[in-house]
Parts: C-alpha cells; sequence; structure tokens
C-alpha cells in the first residue's frame, strides 16, 4: 500500500467505526437545554399527570405547581413578556381541551411574574395509540420551552377511532380531524401541477444546463441569454404569469364564497392571575454562607441559617430545583417511578432534624444523588454563570408545607476532599460570608 493511501485508510478508520457502531441514545431531550437555565426559571412540583393509562378519547389531567424563579437568568427573555402553558409530547398524540392557570382559562398566551406560584391544569385527550413521555411545559418567548417533570402515558385503541368533533359559530358541526382536508390536499396538488408544468416547459429540451453553461461561456451572458430566451419562451413565460395570478385570485374568491364567515387566529395575551400559595408565605428567612458543589460525589452542599418565625418545629423535606426533586426520607416519602422519574427519594441531608420555632439554626444541606449526571445538572460546573436556584420545603408535626425559594452561587469542587475545605468552613464560621456567596434576593 502506498504511503498516502495509508494514511487515508489510516483516517478513515475511526469514521466507518462510528457508522459501524452508532452510538446508544441516552439523551432525553429535556437534558439538552443549560443547566442554569433548567434550575433557574421554572420550579415545578407537585405534579400530577393522571390516569397513566387510556383509551384514545380518553381524557388525561396534567395539573401542579411552580414558581416563577426570582433568580431568573439575565442572559434569558423575561417570563413577564409573552409565555404559552403547553404539553411536551411527541407529536400530535394528544390534543388540548382547556388549560388553567390560577383558576383562568389560557387559550392564548400569558405573561408569569418572577417570584410567584402558579398552579395549573391541562386537559387532554388520547389521540395516537402508544407510550407517551407527557410533560408540562412553558414555552418562553424568544428562550424556548422550560420543561416540566413528566411521566409515561399509555393510550391504548385505535387512532381511526378518535373523535374530535366541534360545533362552528354558525352551527355547523364538524370533524376537525377532516374538515377542509380535501380542499386543503386540491390547492396544493393545483399548485404541484403548475410548478411541475413550469419545470416541464424549461426541461422540456435536454441537456438544459450544460447547453446553456457554455453558451454563456463562448458568446457572454448578454449574447447568451438574446440568444437562449426566444420569443416563445417570453410568451409562455408571461401565460404563466398570468396563470398564477388568475389562480390566485380565484381560490381567494372561492374560498371567500365557500367560508363567508371566518375569524383570524386570536392573538394577545391574557395575563395570569397571581393568586398567594399559602406556605409560601411563613415567616421564615435563609441566609447562605456558602454552596459548594462536589464534581465527583454528585454532592451539593449548603451551608445556611435558617430563621423559623413561625410557631412550630420545622423539618427540611424537600428541594426542587427546576423539574428535579431532592427529598429528605426522613420527612417525606417519594418512589422513583421509572428511569425518567426526576425525583431522588432519600438524597437530602441534614445535620439538624428540627428548626425549633423562634429561633435561627445553622444547617449543612447535602443533596447527593446520581440524578446529577443523569438529568446533567452536573454541567453547571462548566456554564458561565455558577448560579442555582431551588424551592425548599419544610414541614411541621401537622403536616403543613412552608416553602421558600434560595438561590446562590456555587464552588465547584473537582476532588472529593478539596484541599483546605475543612480549614474553609471554619473561617466562613467567623467570618462574615464573602460577597459572591451571598444568596441572590
Ligand atoms: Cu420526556
Amino acid at each position: 500500500m502506498s504511503g498516502p493511501r495509508l494514511v487515508r485508510c489510516l483516517l478513515a478508520a475511526p469514521l466507518l467505526l462510528l457508522l459501524a457502531l452508532p452510538p446508544a441514545t441516552f439523551a432525553h431531550g429535556e437534558i439538552a437545554q443549560m443547566a442554569g437555565i433548567r434550575m433557574r426559571t421554572i420550579h415545578w412540583f407537585d405534579t400530577q399527570i393522571e390516569p397513566r393509562q387510556v383509551a384514545v378519547n380518553e381524557v388525561v389531567t396534567v395539573r401542579g405547581r411552580f414558581k416563577v424563579s426570582e433568580h431568573w437568568p439575565d442572559y434569558v427573555a423575561k417570563p413577564e413578556e409573552w409565555v404559552f402553558l403547553n404539553i411536551g409530547v411527541p407529536g400530535p398524540t394528544f390534543i388540548r381541551l382547556d388549560t388553567t392557570i390560577n383558576g383562568m382559562r389560557q387559550l392564548q398566551s400569558t405573561a408569569l411574574r418572577r417570584g410567584e406560584f402558579y398552579d395549573y391544569e391541562v386537559k387532554l385527550k388520547a389521540r395516537v395509540p402508544g407510550i407517551w413521555h407527557v410533560h408540562p411545559l412553558v414555552n418562553v418567548w424568544e428562550a424556548g420551552p422550560v420543561i416540566g417533570p413528566a411521566h409515561f402515558v399509555e393510550i391504548t385503541g385505535d387512532a381511526a377511532h378518535f373523535v374530535n368533533e366541534a360545533v362552528l359559530l354558525n352551527g355547523e358541526r364538524v370533524e376537525v380531524e377532516q374538515y377542509g382536508l380535501r380542499t386543503m390536499s386540491g390547492v396544493h396538488l393545483v399548485w404541484l401541477l403548475v410548478g411541475l408544468l413550469w419545470i416541464g416547459y424549461w426541461f422540456r429540451r435536454l441537456p438544459v444546463m450544460m447547453r446553456r453553461y457554455v453558451a454563456v461561456q463562448e458568446l457572454g451572458e448578454a449574447e447568451a441569454e438574446r440568444r437562449l430566451i426566444g420569443w416563445q419562451d417570453i410568451i409562455v413565460s408571461g401565460l404563466f404569469l398570468a396563470l398564477v395570478l388568475g389562480l390566485t385570485a380565484g381560490i381567494a374568491l372561492w374560498a371567500n364564497a365557500r367560508y363567508p364567515i371566518t375569524m383570524p387566529l386570536q392573538t394577545g395575551r391574557v395575563e395570569a392571575p397571581v393568586l398567594p400559595l399559602p406556605g409560601a408565605l411563613a415567616p421564615i428567612d435563609i441566609e447562605i454562607h456558602q454552596a459548594r458543589f462536589n464534581l465527583p460525589r454528585r454532592t451539593l452542599t449548603l451551608d445556611l441559617t435558617v430563621a423559623n418565625g413561625t410557631e412550630t418545629p420545622l423539618a427540611v423535606g424537600q428541594f426542587v430545583a427546576g423539574y428535579v426533586r431532592f427529598t429528605n426520607g426522613e420527612v417525606v416519602e417519594a418512589r422513583r417511578e421509572d428511569d425518567y422519574d426526576m425525583v431522588a427519594p432519600d438524597s437530602l441531608s441534614v445535620n439538624r432534624r428540627t428548626l425549633a420555632p423562634g429561633a435561627s439554626t445553622r444547617l449543612t444541606l447535602q443533596l447527593e444523588d446520581a440524578i446529577w449526571e443523569e438529568q446533567r445538572l452536573v454541567d453547571i460546573v462548566a456554564e458561565p454563570d455558577l448560579r442555582i436556584a431551588g424551592l425548599l420545603f419544610f414541614y411541621d408535626p401537622a403536616g403543613n408545607r412552608y416553602v421558600r425559594e434560595i438561590g446562590t452561587r456555587i464552588t465547584p469542587e473537582f476532588s472529593i476532599t478539596p484541599a483546605g475545605s475543612e480549614q474553609l468552613d471554619n473561617l466562613q464560621l467567623v467570618r462574615s460570608p464573602l460577597p459572591g456567596m451571598r444568596p441572590d434576593a
């Protein structure tokens, strides 16, 4: 084998290997988004997607709550502009019957306020059989979708039995799946035919390209054009132009006569009302002293002081960042339903079991779970804004729940026991926290 050929073979070998061994797909769409965006935009909780098994035409309800983060990144378009609560499913496998946010119907775009809690409910009608991963999601204008936690819903039955009837404003009852479909196909076919005729005319004598190319090379552009395009071509082109304009006008006139009453798609937005979440009003103050993310241990350690202004002892039960929930097994019961369930049961540990009423307590919280890796939230250490946010849930002995959002810069650690970490902790205890370590609020 000659030298260059050998080199080419060697270069091609890894490519061939790639072709021969297609990599398995582990990613699941949602984790492609920047971790910082997922953890600092919408915090989803109390998500319910029920029932999980339905037949075609049956209704699935997606409901839950979310908080629009106070720590919304500066580089992401703001939710006070235009947002739309939607459902993330693979294609039109459901149709959406109704959506409400804080009890208000939401057919159009809406605006959400940072720092507020929202209750939502979406009713879906099963359309295409299969097993689908159903997420609630909020589309943010110019920022894209912010996805919520998902569950698999199985649709059984036959897609042919799907019914999507609607009564029009003129009283006509129509089946939306087929309504106007023949007209649309007809109009498309007409234009396809016009396009084919146009191409057919110019390609009627072969070869087309080479002959013209040679003429342009030999005669120059102006002379070639004069000789190649004759009177016949000009007349045919004129006829085509007249045909296109005539067809456009004709189809428009026909459509106006056939459908005399039409309504344009509605734009504009309706702003979702703000209703305070009872548990979010309790007098609990949190000061963050330090937040460290240990990459090899997949652990976030939060060093905080919690001032419990309520009249009851509290326990830290849950931390929700974006769509991921970290729960404290001693306080909150949680179960992982499938590999894509975004809950990490028993992943939250606290060095103090309860926070006495009326007192400030220094706490160390550890959130340790492989879910950081699975959901690619560890990528936060590679992002230009090392900051996270999340909701801390406290529980009293009566089972009442209190919520506070925290947000902070984090310090990444790249070895299991970073040198000097102990001394740093002691320093932090004595000194006031570094400016960068303070909560953003
Ligand atoms: Cu999914």
